[in-house]
């Protein structure tokens, strides 16, 4: 097997990984210099581009042969898993381990097929959430009741606008969006644990507080904070800012701390500035104490929010109980992600081979938080990510080594300090097993890795570059999410099936099937709309607007033809009065930009202005029986006089 290193080839390996063997362009670059301040993030950058020189000599599907991922037809996975669509602003749901696509769930953009953003309720949404046409998803996270996933909601950010959206899992549709107040570029997302009291977000860009127009050329007084949003009203109770920036984030599981990684602890606006100093921070919120803070009156209320002074220099974070314990860790870190058993949370490098292993029980003892830090394997270039399986290790992508890195906690912890490396390349006894993966993977997944409880047997690794893996599809390459499997600790981890994506999955979060129960018709008691039934329908003709209300059913609409006058604003409340699962009707009028979903039992309503006189034929866009293409009815919009 060529794509795993065993354990007891480990030597092999410590001084070139696999990848820089092979990589021609890689060994040119002596590795010393990559690490050197500055030049690190446009060395990750290039070489991002150049692994596709990679001999292709895995064997890795022969290797996978006697792993069991076959779904057969008609049978049902094991998993959801819920993908970001990054700057598409969708959610993806997959099945896993077959991988298959099953649904997608648009979020921050407009959606033809569901109708999402073109009926009221869900143009209204939008619309309150800051008009905004596209939003950029990254980390969807699933709500959790005492540290397991509770079938509610799963929740995800919008980098691009400062957004925090909900997903309501019994319909598997987006029904909350809040903009954040005084955050730009929404990063990180996720709960605090162990009942999700709340979802954070965690601002990636310094802006001026308030960024109003004043201080714009100011960038030491630029900030960033984290947002506490309510997971049931999704109102933000209070944010904390900091200095520097930042980026990831992840809740502790016992309620007290959150934890956030940054990359700009230099207040720099250009990327050499940025990543100048050897140190970054990760910023550990101990959130009863905010809490108690934000009781006490002691923050500034900034656009109705109130905010919380995290900042080195505040007072609240000079007595015996700090707001923000700020823990020094190697430069530029990215991804932090908390131990099932939450013991630790762990940071990992980006520009420096190494993760950062922070005891959180220590963490509230220290004076100094540094001294909370336990370990600090050297894992390989370019660190980002870590997931677990719940046997004690942890996986971390590499995203410079395009590999994943399985290696075992506590031997890393007991390695420490004796295994510094002295200039950073020396990779820790803790590593266990690294497999190519194809290629430069940001996040990786495990199943349930989220929750006290992790399955340990599947594994995505979603990597940008697709290279050579599919058949070409012109110059903008599908990436490429890879299911690998890491339930056996002799055999090593197994690369399993590759799955060509659009642009971008990031992160994900996998739950087991049997913790989800979504519904197969629209209950319409859950929703405000008026339900249609047929003897209800009723066409209201009031000072310029016309409200029409009317059933749809296998092959009709409740009325054959409604006429109008041109200039009218038209309403139409339309009911899908079905009960059978899965046959949908929609209310597609040409020429109008109308286009509304109707599920079983659901309602929704559509609003425009009929403003060119004709006819125009109203249909139904599933389709729904052999009669579908007769299920029409005329809107006949009559010339002003
Ligand atoms: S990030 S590739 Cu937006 Cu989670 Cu790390
Ligand atoms: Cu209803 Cu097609």
């Amino acid at each position: 097997m060529s794509d795993t290193t065993p354990t007891d080839d480990r030597d092999a390996i410590d001084s070139e990984t696999t990848a820089e063997k092979r990589d021609p362009l890689f060994s040119r670059i002596p590795r010393r210099d990559f690490m050197k301040a500055g030049a690190a993030a446009g060395a990750m950058g290039s070489l991002a581009g150049c692994t596709g020189l990679l001999s292709d000599d895995d064997d890795d599907l022969a290797a996978a042969g006697d792993v069991d991922s076959y779904v057969p037809p008609g049978e049902h996975d094991d998993y959801y898993a819920f993908l970001s669509g990054g700057h598409s602003g969708e959610i993806r749901v997959y099945g896993i381990p077959s991988m298959r696509q099953l649904m997608r769930i648009p979020v921050f953009g407009r959606e033809s097929a569901r109708g999402y953003g073109y009926d009221d309720r869900t143009s209204e949404m939008l619309e309150d959430a800051g008009g905004y046409s596209w939003g950029d998803t990254h980390h969807p996270r699933v709500s959790q009741t005492d540290n397991d996933y509770d079938g509610r909601w799963a929740f995800v950010n919008d980098k691009a606008n400062g957004r925090m959206a909900r997903i309501d899992l019994e319909y598997f549709e987006t029904d909350a969006i809040v903009d954040i107040p005084n955050q730009q570029g929404t990063h990180g997302a996720c709960c605090l644990l162990p009942d999700t009291k709340y979802v954070f977000g965690v601002g990636e860009f310094r802006v001026p507080m308030p960024n109003d127009g004043q201080d714009l050329d100011d960038p030491e007084n630029y900030t960033s904070t984290i947002a506490a949003i309510n997971p049931e009203t999704m109102n933000v109770e209070w944010e904390v800012l900091v200095d520097g920036n930042m980026d990831n984030g992840d809740g502790s599981k016992q309620g007290r701390w959150f934890f956030a990684t940054g990359y700009n602890s230099e207040s720099a606006t250009t990327e050499s500035g940025m990543s100048a100093s050897d140190t970054d921070w990760v910023k550990a919120f101990d959130v009863p104490a905010i809490e108690d803070a934000v009781e006490a009156g002691e923050y500034e209320e900034i656009n109705g929010v109130p905010v919380v002074d995290g900042t080195r220099d505040s007072p609240l974070n000079s007595g015996d109980r700090p707001i923000v314990r700020y823990v020094d860790v190697a430069k530029s870190p990215h991804g932090v992600s908390v131990t099932p058993d939450n013991q630790y949370a762990i940071a990992s490098g980006k520009l420096d081979p190494t993760a950062t292993v922070i005891d959180i029980e220590q963490l509230a003892e220290v004076d100094d938080p540094n001294d909370a830090i336990v370990a600090r394997p050297s894992l390989g270039m370019g660190p980002l990510h870590t997931a677990y399986d719940g046997r004690g290790h942890a996986y971390t992508t590499l995203f410079i080594d395009s590999q994943v890195v399985k290696w075992d906690i506590e031997e890393a912890v007991e390695a420490y300090p004796d295994d510094e490396p002295e200039d950073g390349d020396q990779e820790s006894p803790a590593v266990v097993e690294k497999i190519d993966v194809h290629y430069n993977p940001g996040h990786l997944i495990a199943a349930e890795s989220y929750t006290a409880d992790p399955q340990g047997d599947w594994l995505i690794s979603l990597n940008k570059l697709s290279k050579d893996r599919f058949l070409p599809v012109g110059p903008m390459h599908p990436e490429n999410d890879q299911l690998i499997y890491i339930g056996d600790d002799e055999e090593g981890m197994k690369l399993v099936k590759d799955t060509p994506s659009y642009a971008e999955p990031h992160d994900a979060s996998i739950v087991s099937a049997d913790k989800l129960d979504p519904a197969k018709v629209y209950d319409p008691e859950d929703y405000d709309e008026e339900y249609i039934e047929p003897d209800a329908s009723d066409i209201i003709r009031e000072d310029g607007h016309v409200h029409v209300k009317m059933h749809s059913q296998r092959n009709e609409f409740g009325f054959q033809e409604v006429t109008v006058q041109e200039g009218d604003e038209v309403t139409f409340t339309v009911t899908n009065i079905e009960q059978t699962p899965d046959v949908l009707h929609s209310l597609a009028i040409p020429e109008h930009d109308v286009n509304i979903k109707l599920a079983p039992q659901e309602t929704r309503e559509v609003t425009f202005t009929a403003d060119e006189p004709g006819v125009y034929w109203m249909y139904c866009a599933f389709f729904c029986s052999a009669l579908h293409l007769e299920m029409r009815s005329r809107l006949i919009v009559e010339p002003a006089e």
